[in-house]
């Protein structure tokens, strides 16, 4: 068991329900250390998302992911990656809610494309899209001017 860093995203069909959200996050002995709303541009969109930009469902998942806010946070924890993934349930929330009707996809979520919440599938994946939306290049104004540790 170690200690790691995941990028979870709520999804513009679930910023509404933040609040339940950060419960099952925290539900899992996880924590959250950096918070971050915002709206995607389609480039950025198609950044992020950018090992699907051939796949035929790209355009649908940019157009939903642009249709309004997100919230991005750095979840960190025993085992990160894979029990937030867990805790997301399987992609298509219609089969989420035949096979694992508490995750939080079952709950949230709409179908295939309006799933609630994004999770990075591997370390690797986190780092990049950690560093996305956290850049750790220092910059002017508020956004580095603290870390978890200070609350704490
Ligand atoms: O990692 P995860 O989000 O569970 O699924 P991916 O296979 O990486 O696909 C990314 C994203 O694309 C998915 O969350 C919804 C959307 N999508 C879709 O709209 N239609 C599909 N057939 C597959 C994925
Ligand atoms: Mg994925």
């Amino acid at each position: 068991s170690k200690k790691e860093r995941t990028l979870a995203m709520i999804k513009p069909d679930a910023v509404t329900k933040i609040g339940d959200i950060i419960q099952m996050v925290y539900d899992a002995n996880l924590i959250i250390t950096k918070a971050k709303m915002t709206k995607l541009s389609w480039k950025q969109a198609a950044d992020f998302y950018s090992e699907h930009q051939s796949k035929s469902f790209f355009n649908n998942l940019m157009q939903f992911v642009t249709s309004g806010p997100v919230v991005a946070m750095e979840v960190m924890g025993d085992e990160a990656v894979s029990i937030w993934r867990k805790i997301l349930g399987p992609t298509d929330s219609e089969s989420a809610r035949k096979d694992a009707p508490n995750s939080l996809r079952a709950q949230f979520g709409t179908d295939g494309t309006k799933n609630a919440a994004h999770g990075s599938d591997s370390l690797a994946s986190a780092a990049r899209e950690l560093e996305f939306f956290f850049p750790s290049t220092t910059g002017h104004g508020p956004s580095n001017s603290a870390t978890y540790t200070d609350c704490v």
